[in-house]
């Protein structure tokens, strides 16, 4: 396949209710959609970059910057047998594993549309629904975040992760407990804590948690294998795993039980596939996360979660979950199971709503 045109272009889109993290609040969520043509194919996907360094040093900026100036030249006229080629031809690039997502795993749509297979199968997918988990933000107080768990609950989603950062944690889950013992619950904290919040830690460890994702520093494997070791609930790894090494590592000290594998983070599908096999042969299992993408990024995300290493739900809910319209379509629908269809179609498997996706464009700009 030789690359012919790479098109970017920010986007922004307005969430349908606001998204609190430990690092801040997002309402008007932006992002990189980036277009590849292929030969006589078109391949989309999209760069999850906030406009500050908050979940990751990369921003809107960084990545249009790393894109223009080096992995777009490096890339135009190229000719690949397969997009597993991409990760060797920018390796001198170090990081900024978004940036470099956004093309490969365009590149993969256009590889499977070649092959008119879906993503799925051409990934090495094994299912045609993933199993959905939806993750709800930091909120005023207890009793809304009450509401809205009661409402999640209510359109069918089988798996509820809470965010949590230092004063919103230990009584807000056993609130939940106390109104729903039996749920398929997990935390997230996006790094907010460190070893001397031990004792909060070892509090949590008492609601038969599903997991703990990322209690401690963004880039550490060494205290969460500290962690990891004083508490029997398993310990999730999201920001510290940006490659397959660090997945290794993870494995050999024990800093995790579970990976939540993001392809952005990772550098896009290549690496993702990867780190899925090495933690399923050595017996655990991983899930795919979000991004509080569009439907572009929700169909590279759903696709990756049908490969057999997914053994737990994924942050991968309906469109409805987050926009008013979707820009592509078919959107994402929640099956009365909790599940979400795979698309069968070539490619993606969906179709990219272009007069939506205009509406939505702040910048764009063509290479070829
Ligand atoms: O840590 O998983 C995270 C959203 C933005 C940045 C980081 C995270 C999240 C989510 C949302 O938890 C998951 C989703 O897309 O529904
Ligand atoms: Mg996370």
């Amino acid at each position: 396949m030789k690359v012919r045109l790479i098109e970017l272009r920010i986007v922004e889109m307005k969430l349908k209710e606001e998204f609190e993290t430990s690092f801040g609040k997002t309402l008007l969520r932006p992002c990189i959609i980036v277009r590849i043509i292929c030969d006589d194919v078109e391949g989309w996907a999209e760069i999850p970059v906030e406009y500050g360094p908050w979940y990751s040093y990369e921003t809107v900026k960084t990545a249009w910057h790393i894109l223009e100036d080096y992995i777009i030249p490096w890339t135009l006229g190229r000719e690949l047998e397969s997009p597993r080629e991409f990760p060797n031809i920018v390796k001198g690039i170090r990081g900024h594993n978004m940036a470099k997502a956004g093309v490969e795993m365009a590149l993969w749509d256009c590889y499977a549309r070649l092959q008119s297979k879906p993503l799925y199968e051409v990934l090495g997918g094994v299912r045609d629904r993933i199993v959905s988990g939806v993750s709800i933000g930091i909120k005023r107080t207890v009793d809304e975040l009450i509401n809205v768990i009661q409402r999640r609950l209510d359109e069918g989603y089988p798996r509820i992760k809470i965010k949590i950062k230092p004063g919103w944690d230990v009584e807000v889950v056993e609130r939940i407990r106390r109104e729903y013992p039996d749920i398929m619950l997990q935390v997230d904290a996006n790094a907010a804590y460190t070893l001397n919040d031990l004792e909060t830690l070892r509090k949590l460890d008492d609601y038969n948690l599903l997991m703990i994702e990322q209690p401690l520093d963004y880039n550490d494997l060494i205290d969460h294998s500290y962690l990891q070791k004083l508490i029997k609930t398993d310990i999730c790894l999201d920001e510290s795993i940006k490659c397959l090494e660090d997945a290794v590592r993870a494995y050999r000290i024990g800093s995790c039980r579970v990976v939540n594998i993001k392809p952005a983070r990772v550098g896009g599908h290549t690496t993702s596939i990867e780190i899925q096999k090495f933690w399923m042969q050595h017996g655990l299992g991983v899930w795919i996360g979000g991004m509080l993408e569009t439907g572009i990024g929700r169909a590279h995300n759903v696709a990756l979660a049908s490969l057999p290493g997914v053994i737990y739900p994924s942050d991968i809910s309906a469109s409805n979950r987050y926009w008013e319209k979707d820009i592509v379509e078919p959107e994402f629908m929640l099956n009365n199971d909790g599940t979400i269809d795979v698309p069968k179609k070539p490619g993606i498997g969906v179709e990219v709503l272009e007069k939506e996706l205009e509406k939505h464009t702040r910048r764009i700009k063509i290479y070829r």
